[in-house]
């Protein structure tokens, strides 16, 4: 049996995936920084699935392409691949806000998403089939005030993802890009320095998406038959829409 490798799995939708493709029985690579919240899922969910856990910072380009031939040989063959791991970090306008923090969305949500793609597909190729599944966002079609790198990288996963698929065709390799509105996670705690009550603020008054609804449809995507391939899937609360130009007047 094929394993299935989350990255960002300590955490919001790669937990909730884990936990998803666990009560399928399917073998877990689960990757993530944090080693306690890490090492406290794998325990529980070791009582239903095999479980291998690493911890790994998705930036480090030198550990993700050690990673296929560290992987424990029940654990080697993974057939779905989640590109979750990311992060927005500030609102802030282009003119004001932290390079450091454009710097470190780059290397996660774009850097991170190429390096885990590439050091895995070479066993997809061989073993003639797989799946990646990318966490984008609607960020990347969509603008709004402070989104700016943000949007930029995840705009990045939206075109990647397709010419993955370009680069793929003939291979049975299916890949999909699933692009979430707002789900509350621990993403805005992440993007405003651990301000919790500010997070909180981001969904007050609304019913967000949670985890586990992403999780359903990246099951569900990985669950089709193996010709059809999702492409793009954006996916908002009813809660969200779209608004007016914004215009400025004097
Ligand atoms: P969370 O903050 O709850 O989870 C983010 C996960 O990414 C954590 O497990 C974190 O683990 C991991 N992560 C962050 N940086 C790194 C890194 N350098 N190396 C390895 N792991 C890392 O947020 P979400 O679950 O909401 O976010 C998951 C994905 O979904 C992100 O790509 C995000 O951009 C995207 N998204 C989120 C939306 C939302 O509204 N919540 C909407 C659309 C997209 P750790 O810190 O332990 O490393
Ligand atoms: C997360 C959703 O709207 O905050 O990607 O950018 S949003």
């Amino acid at each position: 049996m094929n394993s299935v490798l989350i990255t960002g799995a300590s955490s919001g939708f790669g937990e909730a995936c884990a936990r998803k493709f666990a009560a399928q029985g399917l073998r877990l690579v689960l990757c993530a920084r944090r080693a306690d919240r890490l090492s406290a899922l794998a325990d529980e969910l070791s009582q239903i699935t095999e479980v291998h856990s690493v911890i790994l910072d998705v930036r480090d380009r030198e550990a993700v392409f050690a990673l296929p031939a560290s992987l424990p040989a029940a654990f080697a063959d993974v057939g779905i691949l989640v590109n979750n791991a990311g992060l927005a970090l500030g609102l802030g306008g282009a003119d004001v806000a932290s390079v450091d923090d454009w710097e470190a969305m780059v290397d996660t949500n774009i850097k991170g998403v190429m390096y885990l793609t590439q050091a895995m597909l070479p066993g997809m190729v061989a073993r003639g089939g797989g799946h990646v599944v990318n966490i984008g966002s609607v960020a990347a079609s969509w603008p709004y005030p402070g989104g700016n790198v943000y949007g930029g990288t995840k705009a990045f996963v939206q075109q990647f993802s397709r010419n993955l698929r370009a680069d793929l065709l003939g291979k049975s390799i299916r890949v999909s890009n699933i692009e979430p509105g707002m789900c509350e996670t621990e993403f805005s705690v992440v993007r405003f320095n651990g301000d919790e009550e500010r997070a909180k603020q981001v969904y007050s008054g609304m019913q967000p998406l949670t985890g586990t609804d992403i999780a359903e449809i990246v099951y569900w995507v990985t669950a089709l038959p193996p010709h059809i391939n999702v492409n793009q899937l954006e996916v908002m609360p009813t809660a969200q829409a779209w608004g007016p130009f914004a215009v400025h007047r004097d």
